[in-house]
C-alpha cells in the first residue's frame, strides 16, 4: 500500500494533571501515525508537570534528559500553582498565559491539520482551561495577533476534545467541575457551537471495580489512548478514505457532536462476523448510554494487512456488516464504515464504533444532584481570583440543558 502524504497531522495538546497521564500513554508505543511527536502537556503546577514528564521518559527509557524533555513537551501557564480544583481558576490562569500557550502551539504544530485536546472534567486545571482555550483558537485570535498567514491556518484546524467524566464516587465539586465542564466543551457563552467533536469517557464506567488508584487509572488510559488511535489511524492509511471532516461535518449539522468511543480489540477475524464484531465493540461503550439512541455513527475496523491482501476482509464486507448492523439496532443514522490495515499476519481485527448523538441523560443522571447541591453556593460567593457568577452559571447549565434536550427527543 502506498503511503500518502494526504493523511491528517494530529497534535495532542493535554491540561492539568490526568489528562497529561493520558497523553503520557502515548509515549509507550514505538509509533504513533498521524502524531508522530505533536503533543503538549499543560499544567499549572509545575511539579506535576515533572511527574508527567518524568513518566514520558520512563516510556522512552530515559533516552532524552529531563529539561529538553520539559522544553519540547511541557508548559506551565498561570500564576497560581494549581487550580484548586474549581474550574474558574483553570481558565482565569489560561487566560493570564494566552499569549504564550498560542504563540507555543503554533511553532510547535503548525502544520497540524487537526487537535485532540485531552482533560478530565472532574478538576479544575485541564477542565477550566481547555474549552477556554477551544474558543480562542475558534472564535477569539483575532485581537491577539495580525499575522495573516497563521490565521489562515488556525482557521482550517479541526478541534476536537476528550473528556473525562469522574468516577460516580468522587465528591460533589468533580461533578460539578464535570457538567460545567461538559457544557463549556459543547457550547461557548453565547450557546453556539464549541469543540467541533466532544470525545467522552466515564471512569467508573471503563473501571469494574470503581476505585481511583493509579492501576486503575492505568488501564483506563490504555483504553482511552486505544480508541483514540484507532480514530487518528483511520484517517492516516486508510483504503476507504474516514477522516477527521467526515466525523464532525455531519454530526455538527446536526447539532449533535458528542461521542463516545466503543471498542473491541484482538478478535479473531477468521472466526468472527463482522456483525458480531461490531456487537461486541457496541458492547463496550465508555460511557453509559443506549446505543439506541444514537444519532451518527462510525465504524473503524482494523485488521492485519494479510487478511485484506488475502480478501479475507474486504471493504463491502465492512460496509455491508456496518449497515447490517445499524438496521438491527433500528438506528437511523449518518454513518461510515471503514477498513484501515495494520501491520503483520495473524487474524486479530480491532473495532471502533464512534457513537454520536446519543441521549446524555444516562451518564449525567451520575452527577446532576451533586451538581445542584454545590451549584448555588458557588456561584456567587468570591473564591480569589476568580468567580463564577451566577448569570455565569445560569448560562452554562441552559446551555448544556438545551443540548441535552435536543439530542434526548
Ligand atoms: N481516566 C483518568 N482519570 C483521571 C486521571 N487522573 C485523574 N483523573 C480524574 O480526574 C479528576 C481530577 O482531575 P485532575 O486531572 O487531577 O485535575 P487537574 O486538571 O490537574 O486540575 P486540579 O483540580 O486543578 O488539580 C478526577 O475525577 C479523577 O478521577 C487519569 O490518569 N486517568
Ligand atoms: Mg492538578
Amino acid at each position: 500500500m502506498a503511503p500518502t502524504d494526504t493523511f491528517t497531522r494530529w497534535s495532542v495538546i493535554a491540561s492539568g494533571e490526568g489528562g497529561g497521564r493520558i497523553t503520557s500513554q502515548f509515549f509507550d508505543r514505538t509509533e504513533n501515525p498521524g502524531i508522530d511527536d505533536r503533543i503538549l502537556v499543560m499544567n499549572t503546577n509545575r511539579a506535576d508537570l515533572r511527574n508527567t514528564i518524568d513518566r514520558m521518559r520512563e516510556q522512552l527509557h530515559d533516552e532524552q534528559g529531563e529539561e529538553e524533555m520539559m522544553g519540547s513537551y511541557a508548559l506551565e501557564f498561570g500564576s497560581q500553582q494549581g487550580a484548586g480544583n474549581f474550574f474558574p481558576n483553570g481558565e482565569a490562569c489560561a487566560r493570564e498565559s494566552l499569549d504564550r500557550i498560542v504563540n507555543r502551539i503554533k511553532d510547535n504544530f503548525g502544520h497540524a491539520d487537526a487537535f485532540m485536546h485531552v482533560a478530565t472534567l472532574g478538576g479544575g486545571t485541564g477542565n477550566g482551561s481547555i474549552p477556554y482555550v477551544v474558543d480562542q483558537f475558534k472564535h477569539g485570535l483575532e485581537d491577539l495577533d495580525d499575522d495573516g498567514a497563521a490565521e489562515e491556518w488556525m482557521d482550517s484546524v479541526i478541534h476536537t476534545a476528550f473528556g473525562v467524566w469522574p468516577y460516580y464516587t468522587e465528591p460533589p465539586q468533580r461533578h460539578f467541575n464535570a457538567v460545567c465542564g461538559l457544557s463549556r466543551l459543547l457550547r461557548v457563552d453565547d450557546g453556539g457551537q464549541n469543540a467541533d467533536m466532544v470525545l467522552l469517557a466515564a471512569n467508573s464506567h471503563l473501571d469494574d471495580e470503581e476505585n481511583g488508584n493509579g492501576r486503575h487509572y492505568d488501564s483506563i488510559n490504555d483504553a482511552i489512548i486505544t480508541a483514540v488511535d484507532l480514530m487518528i489511524g483511520a484517517g492516516r492509511e486508510t483504503r476507504s478514505v474516514i477522516d477527521v471532516k467526515d466525523y464532525v461535518t455531519i454530526p455538527s449539522q446536526m447539532d449533535a457532536y458528542h461521542f463516545t468511543p466503543a471498542v473491541a480489540t484482538d478478535l479473531n477475524g477468521e472466526v468472527y462476523e463482522l456483525e458480531y464484531m461490531l456487537d461486541q465493540a457496541a458492547g463496550n461503550t465508555y460511557v453509559p448510554m443506549d446505543v439506541g439512541t444514537t444519532q451518527a455513527a462510525y465504524a473503524i475496523v482494523r485488521a492485519p494487512e494479510s487478511m485484506i491482501e488475502n480478501d479475507a476482509i474486504t471493504e463491502p464486507d465492512v460496509y455491508g456488516a456496518f449497515r447490517d448492523w445499524t438496521e438491527k439496532h433500528d438506528i437511523n443514522v449518518a454513518g461510515q464504515a471503514s477498513l484501515t490495515p495494520k501491520r503483520g499476519r495473524g487474524s486479530d481485527v480491532d473495532v471502533l464504533l464512534l457513537l454520536g448523538g446519543f441521549d446524555l441523560n444516562p451518564l449525567l443522571e451520575h452527577s446532576w444532584d451533586e451538581f445542584e447541591m454545590l451549584g448555588d453556593s458557588l456561584a456567587g460567593g468570591g473564591r480569589g481570583e476568580s468567580d463564577l457568577s451566577e448569570s455565569e452559571l445560569d448560562r452554562i447549565v441552559d446551555n448544556l440543558e438545551s443540548y441535552v434536550d435536543r439530542n434526548a427527543e
